[in-house]
């Protein structure tokens, strides 16, 4: 016989009062209850003296806890499977179903709940100091600084596409501050939420707006958000091919390819540079044919996803080099830029959406669409992160003490490829990792296998994503050692 079911409301109202957000944990404790009342024989027998609700209490409780220690916290929350609190009835949702974790965010997870304490996180691409800890700007405290003092700024709502002064800065610093798309005011730029915002803004527009096929064009091998990211905003997205395992390189052919067997006027997707996952860029012959592919023959629309801007090379100006090389013949593209690596501005949400075009009477109307766009979705960014960043691009000094930060960032990357590529080699470890100091920006695509990368993370701790990228900007030189044997490890084993 099934033990009686406690009123669910007290348990939820009991286990309240244990937690630390009531939110998080009553929702959450109502999943644990309707999860163990499915398998009610099964929670007897686990500890037939303990009253249920205290059980599901205490490991509720510790659940919320470990998980409220990482800065992502609130992202882990297990979704409730049926939830059946309220009026006694079923849940009009209980038909909901459990989504798939994200495969980036379900990394950091999964590195929370791992106790070890030599655990290393090499999943997100997120930079970390040489001590494994998260980086502020020296630039960004200085600018954080200056804004605190200055009692004449309030806490208004900025216009629907941010600070103009924000949009302005931000197109010169991708476009050249002597881009003749600025001069002629063929350009629209909305200040969004960090580069997914961009994108997801973008998408909508084309959506809406463009007269070409509603189609976008994404590499194979991409950020996995993308995936999402255009289908949500209204966009059929197709694949083009891009890596090739067997060289570890572009795979140039099949790119030009398949792009050119597109339908004619087309959106395609391009990483302005240090494609993420791969680390594996156009050479500048193969971008010049490829803007030949997309303007000459077939028409694409460009829309540019830069994330990375000054974190490839450490400049900021070469790593906008193909986006330049777009604007400036005169076409038209879109492009995303996010702040969230090169400025450290994760959290702060801060991007800029620029479309240019041939026409300024075309552009103006652009903002207008543009802008109704994002009223009804979140009717205006938010203030502070822009306004950090038009400090600093507002000002010769922090915008020269910038770029040496960003440098160094870069720097201690480049050195964390050259480091596990050495720490490989005096293993003597098979395959060929050449392509680690190779590939370009924040992640090696390692080319190791989900089950290699599963085998690491048992037996080493080492956290990364399935399809084997390693944030470089994760690593330090305590941990390279540990991620050498990791790799040597797992080749051997799955060899
Ligand atoms: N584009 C690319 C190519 C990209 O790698 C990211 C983030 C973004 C856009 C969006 O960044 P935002 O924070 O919205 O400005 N990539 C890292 C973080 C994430 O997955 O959200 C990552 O790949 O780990």
């Amino acid at each position: 016989m099934a033990a009686p079911f406690p009123n669910l409301q007290s348990l939820v109202d009991m286990t309240n009062s244990l937690h630390r957000d009531r939110m998080i944990e009553s929702l959450d404790t109502s999943a644990v209850l309707v999860k163990r009342k499915e398998n009610e024989h099964r929670v007897r027998s686990e500890s037939p003296t303990l009253p249920a609700f205290a059980r599901l209490a205490i490991s509720s409780r510790a659940r919320i806890e470990r998980r409220m220690e990482g800065p992502m916290a609130s992202i882990s929350l297990a979704p409730a499977p049926a939830a059946t609190a309220g009026c006694g009835s079923g849940s009009r949702f209980a038909h909901v179903q459990q989504a798939p974790e994200d495969p980036i965010y379900g990394v950091t997870n999964a590195f929370l709940k791992d106790p070890s304490p030599v655990k290393v996180n090499l999943g997100v691409g997120a930079y970390r100091t040489e001590e494994g800890k998260p980086l502020v700007l020296n630039v960004v405290r200085k600018a954080e600084e200056q804004l605190l003092a200055d009692k004449s700024r309030n806490k208004e709502y900025l216009p629907i596409s941010g600070i103009t002064h924000f949009s302005r800065l931000s197109a010169q610093l991708i476009l050249g501050s002597d881009c003749p798309a600025i001069a002629e005011k063929r350009i629209v730029t909305a200040q969004c939420l960090s580069g997914t915002g961009c994108l997801r803004v973008g998408g909508e527009f084309l959506a809406k707006h463009y007269s070409g096929p509603k189609i976008i064009y994404i590499p194979a091998t991409t950020w996995t958000n993308h995936f999402r990211i255009f289908p949500n905003a209204g966009m059929e997205a197709r694949t083009y091919r891009y890596y090739d395992p067997k060289t570890k390189g572009l795979d140039y052919e099949g790119m030009m390819e398949d792009l050119r067997a597109a339908p004619s006027g087309a959106v395609v997707l391009l990483h302005a540079c240090a494609h993420n996952p791969t680390g594996v860029d156009p050479t500048r012959e193969q971008w010049a044919e490829i803007q030949h592919l997309v303007r000459d023959e077939k028409q694409l629309l460009p829309f540019f996803d830069s994330a990375y801007q000054g974190f490839a090379s450490g400049s900021l100006d070469a790593d906008a080099w193909a986006v330049r090389q777009f604007v400036n013949d005169g076409g038209e593209t879109l492009v995303a830029q996010s702040y969230a690596k090169n400025m450290g501005l994760y959290g702060e949400r801060v991007g800029a959406l620029s479309v240019i075009v041939k026409d300024p009477d075309v552009a103006l109307r652009i903002e207008s669409q543009v802008n109704l766009v994002i009223r009804p979705m979140y009717s205006s960014p938010p203030t502070f992160g822009a306004a950090i960043v038009c400090t600093i691009l507002g000002n010769k000094a922090l915008y020269e003490e910038w770029k040496v930060e960003l440098k160094g960032m870069a720097d201690r990357i480049i050195s964390m490829r050259h480091q596990l590529f050495d720490a490989l080699k005096a293993r003597a470890t098979p395959g060929t990792w050449d392509h680690i100091v190779n590939q370009i920006g924040m992640f090696t695509y390692s080319g190791l296998s989900k089950e290699q990368v599963e085998y690491m993370k048992t037996e080493y701790h080492i956290h990364m994503t399935s399809d084997g990228r390693i944030s470089m900007a994760g690593l330090n030189t305590r941990t390279v050692p540990q991620l050498a044997d990791a790799i040597h490890a797992a080749v051997l084993q799955f060899a």
